[in-house]
């Protein structure tokens, strides 16, 4: 194979049209449609006494106006949870629309159709829905007072609590050998709720075709096929009757996996019902209030450690504030707990984990998914035991890195599916080395005291952590080569934005030498591929990408077979080189890739000129061999799935170098420096960009977001004026550098790289804070005035 992109920088194919206008994204859709809007609870605990429309029925153009007892069969059940697991013996889930009681501001109470969203929303202005209110649950620590309760049948607030426990060296268990460690260290930690906010909200668009019974849906999702599936079970619709499209969409960052949400199957019904196009998009208070969150967790620490800064013991309890659903399991503790040990190896590590009803927004998995709580709390434990020991923080996690030489790395948690956590390949005093390298941490005591010398305080900071990417179970590709030379590339995973029509474009032409030119690719239409999982976790690259792969080496099996008894040879001699078959070392002895199309399917039209050039390759039919051989298909194309036995571990470390302002407090990021290992690289360029984005978000996280709420469970910044996000200004030039350390799990030896950039920053931020200033940082995040009062405490 000559055209060998893989690994290769190429340009982002999709940009061009995502970056000039041409995108169409769901609002784009559905210009005809009837609009939906919903009428959402102003309360964030309240009994529903009684919905009073008639004020509404006469503002013109309204359609239809429903309320949960207007919902038939599965539609008024309450919305699936997606993952359960034997330690949530307390799930909840929301109605898709609020049932008697309402539990948090913004849970959907009715749903309005009209003929535009003006008209909709003027009549949920006018629709009155009388209330009781109930004592609102705010904060973790009133939560688990548990003297109020979110849901009455969830005694102490409590919907999960799980315990993990690895023994240390002679069976001590963690607390034994804290209690024996030569050094001790107990603290606490904050870490505050955040939200995806992808530029997009969510949204959804439906279309009954009455005379086939079918639907036609497109949705803002991360997850197509489940969407559809979903759709069909609560609609009562055999599931080839209901399609699912995922449109261009703006972002999702973990928001848009959950499946359904409760417009999704709310529109989709009210479409059939009404026997008309109906549409929602979400507007950004909608998405503040009524979507989901994540990171909210209060975790307390005790470590205990030797004099090289070894970890021989450490104890961990997470609270993890759920808000008021749990849609999506409780994923997000256990990625904390489980992932939280980084690229380190301790001597005993017990961790436990509550989690929390509150009467706010649920949540679910953002970007990170539970292991910037996790790394955030690792890297304080790190940068406190060098403060402890007095020893150099880089030095204190070299003493704790597992070697290169001990992969396969148990650490003996169980993660989510019951399978143990098993880390697969990495170097990390390697990585450390070159990040070390690339910040000029040996050198920077020199850099900081000659910024002091200028009355300016800076310092420096790292942060280390490993991410479980690729997670199955499964994912597949179709490939298909038509006459014309194109190569079709299918999988049902969709895209938000993470470049996957160039990379699994890179990974098809590469595999069967073509020009990236002639491939296309299309994700997340159940019409194309109906078998998949969806785009979360990071794992497009790892699931897809070898789907893609093995499913292109089937059709590049088949070609060359094929082109063998054209070309008279043996398939074993032949390769394929810019779309030509050909005699390796002989290219005059060729055929085109389209010809082997043609070749494969023996109904050849006439209209089809590349039919016609096949002709000298067809030879003559044969009497005693039917036109279609046993065993074999027509068509040039086919399909594969991969499914890995378990996750694939990319890793990472990064330093940042910060200055503080004497007068504001305000911190300022001088140099943000990256070392990643997702393994194999398929596109250097875009996995790059992704841990820009990454560590933009992370930058967020580490400085500004921060949910608030009131005590009356209202959330006070839910909109861009009062959410602070990080403008290009704030974020600093990102140096990196790749390592490679490729998967043993995968034909392609790639990790997943979606996540990485935000996951370590708060940490490293932090780290970096702490310092410049010799202050102690126990909040994520930390803002100007919470850097103030630092300094008043100090
Ligand atoms: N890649 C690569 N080589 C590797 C690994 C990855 O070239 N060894 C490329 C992939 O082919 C893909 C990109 O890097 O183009 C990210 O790959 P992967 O790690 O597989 O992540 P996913 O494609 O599964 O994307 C999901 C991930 C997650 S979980 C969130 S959240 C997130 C993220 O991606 N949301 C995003 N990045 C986002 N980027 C954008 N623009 N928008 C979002 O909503």
């Amino acid at each position: 194979m000559t055209t060998r992109l893989f690994g290769e920088p190429v340009r982002r194919r999709e940009d061009a049209r995502l970056i000039t206008g041409q995108g169409r994204y769901l609002d784009d859709l559905g210009g005809g449609a009837l609009a939906a809007a919903f009428v959402r609870s102003p309360h964030a605990h309240a009994r529903i006494l009684d919905i009073d429309v008639s004020a509404a029925l006469d503002v013109e153009g309204l359609v239809a106006i429903y309320t949960w007892e207007d919902l038939p069969g599965a539609l008024a059940e309450p919305l699936p949870l997606l993952i359960p697991h034997p330690a949530l013996t307390h799930g909840r889930t929301a109605y898709p629309l609020a049932r008697e009681i309402v539990r948090h501001v913004g849970e959907p109470v009715v749903m309005v159709v009209a003929r535009d969203r003006y008209l909709a929303e003027d009549a949920c202005a006018l629709i009155r829905v009388d209330y009781e209110i109930l004592k609102p649950v705010v904060g973790i620590e009133e939560a688990v007072r548990g003297v109020h309760l979110v849901h009455e049948d969830v005694p102490g607030n409590i919907g999960a609590h799980l315990v993990q426990e690895v023994p240390g060296p002679g069976g001590l268990t963690a607390r034994e050998a804290i209690d024996a460690a030569p050094h001790t260290l107990e603290f606490r930690l904050d870490v505050e709720r955040s939200a995806c906010t992808p530029l997009e909200g969510k949204g959804v668009y439906a279309r009954w075709d009455a005379d086939d019974g079918s639907l036609r849906v497109y949705s803002s999702t991360q997850t197509s096929t489940s969407v559809r599936m979903a759709i069909a079970a609560k609609l009562g619709l055999p599931l080839p009757k209901v399609e699912v499209i995922a449109p261009d969409v703006g972002g999702g960052f973990g928001v848009k996996i959950v499946h359904p949400w409760p417009e999704e199957v709310l529109v989709p019904w009210a479409a059939r019902l009404l026997n008309r196009e109906v549409k929602w998009t979400e507007d950004r208070r909608e998405h503040f209030v009524s979507s989901s969150h994540e990171r909210g967790q209060v975790q307390h620490v005790r470590a205990g450690f030797d004099d090289e800064g070894r970890v021989l013991g450490l104890e961990v309890e997470i609270l993890h504030d759920h808000g008021a659903y749990t849609p999506y399991g409780i994923i997000v503790p256990i990625i904390t707990s489980t992932q939280l040990l980084g690229p380190y190896k301790v001597g005993a590590y017990r961790v436990e984990f509550s989690s929390i009803y509150t009467n706010t927004v649920q949540v679910t998995p953002y970007r990170g998914a539970g292991r910037p709580q996790g790394v955030f709390c690792m890297e304080r434990t790190m940068d406190r035991i060098a403060a402890h020991l007095g020893r150099d923080r880089t030095a204190v996690r070299a003493a704790n890195f597992i070697q290169p030489h001990e992969f396969p790395y148990d650490q003996g948690m169980t993660f989510q599916d019951g399978r143990p956590l098993i880390y697969d390949s990495g170097d990390y005093p390697e990585a450390l080395r070159m990040l070390k390298e690339l910040i000029g941490w040996d050198s920077f005591p020199e850099t900081k005291a000659r910024a002091a010398a200028e009355g300016r305080r800076i310092g420096i900071g790292v942060g280390c952590y490993v991410e479980g990417t690729g997670v199955g179970p499964y994912e597949g590709g179709h490939v298909q080569v038509t006459s014309d030379g194109r190569v079709h590339v299918s999988t049902g995973l969709t895209s938000q934005g993470q470049g996957h029509e160039t990379v699994f474009a890179q990974i098809a032409a590469t595999e069967l030498g073509v020009p990236i030119e002639k491939v296309s690719v299309v994700t997340g239409d159940t019409r194309r591929f109906g078998y998949a999982v969806g785009t979360f976790a990071s794992r497009a690259a790892v699931m897809s990408g070898n789907a893609i792969a093995l499913a292109c080496r089937k059709v590049r099996e088949k070609a060359l077979r094929i082109a063998a008894e054209a070309l008279e040879a043996d398939p074993r001699d032949l390769e394929i080189t810019d779309g030509m078959v050909h005699v390796a070392g002989v290219p005059s002895a060729s055929i085109p890739l389209a010809t082997v199309a043609v070749l494969s399917n023996p109904l050849r039209y006439a209209f089809d000129e590349e039919a016609k050039r096949a002709t000298q390759f067809a030879g003559p039919a044969s009497d005693d061999r039917p036109p279609v051989a046993e065993g074999e298909e027509p068509g040039l194309e086919g399909r594969d799935y991969y499914s890995p036995v378990r996750s694939t571990f990319a890793a990472g470390m990064h330093a940042a170098i910060v200055e503080t302002d004497l007068d504001t407090a305000e911190i300022r990021i001088l140099r943000y420096a990256v070392v990643h290992d997702c393994g194999k690289l398929i596109n250097p360029m875009i996995v790059e960009g992704q841990i820009h984005g990454g560590v933009a978000q992370g930058v967020g996280g580490a400085l500004y977001e921060k949910m608030v709420y009131d005590e009356h469970g209202q959330l006070l910044n839910a909109s861009f004026m009062d959410f602070l996000m990080p403008y290009a200004t704030e974020v600093p030039r990102i140096e990196t550098a790749h390592l490679e350390t490729p998967s043993p799990l995968n034909p392609l030896g790639i990790k997943g790289a979606g996540e990485a950039g935000v996951i370590p920053v708060s940490a490293v931020i932090a780290s970096a804070v702490e310092d410049a200033e010799g202050i102690t940082i126990a909040r994520m995040p930390v803002s100007p005035s919470d850097l103030h009062h630092l300094r008043l405490e100090r």
